[in-house]
């Protein structure tokens, strides 16, 4: 019989516990997805099919979690916003992320199929990184989130010009000196003069990432009544600037103190 005392045993349990009333971003990150999209094929430098699965695991997650107010995807990672005055897991760091990031690498193995039908989930299989981070005003959390769309912008940008050069004949260390040290207007002219590509024409889900938020009622759409009388809402998808403070504007209730 084992006379350990559970309560000396708990004693070690050590939880972090994330600052009160500050906005919490969850950030995952799909663990090392240079192999796996190579191994997967995906299409360079953006795999439209692919970049549509992760949001539509987003869009699983601001499901499930109801705390998560808005979330932004790029490449391999989602960031999570949480409303300022979450008691999720009682702002217990460790509870928070793993529950994000296994629900997330959860729903990406079960929805792969129905977005690469043709291909199959090779091993090893796809899994996520997880870390919270506190933003103590609505200010900072958009300049973080500016963070993130900024380098969506420049990575896309370095990604497109390198890879229609390596498509173009060059080999990829040519393609990585030949971009070496040029400015964000050099990278747009060479794409203008030599691929006779308008930057600003391409998809706007690869310029600008993804922004996943409750969509506010269409009044031009029939809703069914929610259970509590509220009609409901649904997540929507878009691929707008969100360092603009027009966003913002347009959308004040994603970081409203009411959900
Ligand atoms: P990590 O996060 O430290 O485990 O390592 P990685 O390999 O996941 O590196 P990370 O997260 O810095 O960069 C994401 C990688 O995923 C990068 O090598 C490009 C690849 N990737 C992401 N989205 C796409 C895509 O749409 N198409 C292709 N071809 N590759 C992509
Ligand atoms: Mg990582
Ligand atoms: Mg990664
Ligand atoms: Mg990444
Ligand atoms: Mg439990």
């Amino acid at each position: 019989i084992n006379k350990v005392k559970p309560e000396y045993v708990k004693s070690f349990e050590f939880e972090r516990k994330l600052l009160p009333s500050t906005w919490i971003v969850v950030r995952i990150d799909g663990r090392h997805f240079h192999g796996f999209s190579e191994e997967h094929e995906f299409e360079k430098p953006n795999d439209g099919q692919a970049l549509n699965l992760m949001n539509s695991c987003a869009v699983a997650v601001m499901e499930e979690f109801k705390d998560v107010v808005f979330s932004y995807g790029v490449s391999d990672e989602f960031s999570f916003v949480l409303k300022r005055d979450s008691q999720f897991h009682d702002r217990h760091a460790s509870g928070i992320v793993s529950a994000i990031v296994s629900f997330f690498s959860s729903m990406y193995v079960m929805k792969w199929k129905g977005f690469f039908s043709q291909k199959g989930l090779k091993n090893p299989p796809p899994s996520f990184d997880g870390r919270a981070v506190c933003y103590p005003s609505k200010e900072i959390l958009r300049d973080y989130l500016a963070w993130r769309q900024v380098d969506c912008h420049i990575n896309n940008q370095y990604n497109t010009c390198f890879w229609m050069l390596v498509k173009s004949g060059k080999s990829k260390s040519e393609a990585q000196d030949y971009l070496k040290g040029t400015r964000a207007q050099e990278k747009s002219e060479l794409l203008v003069q030599q691929f006779g590509i308008d930057y600003q024409t391409l998809p706007a889900m690869f310029r600008q990432g993804s922004s996943v938020f409750w969509g506010e009622e269409d009044p031009t759409e029939s809703y069914s009544d929610g259970p509590d009388g509220k009609s409901w809402k649904k997540v929507v998808v878009e691929h707008c600037n969100i360092i603009e403070q027009s966003f913002w504007e347009a959308h004040p209730n994603i970081l409203d103190e009411e959900h």
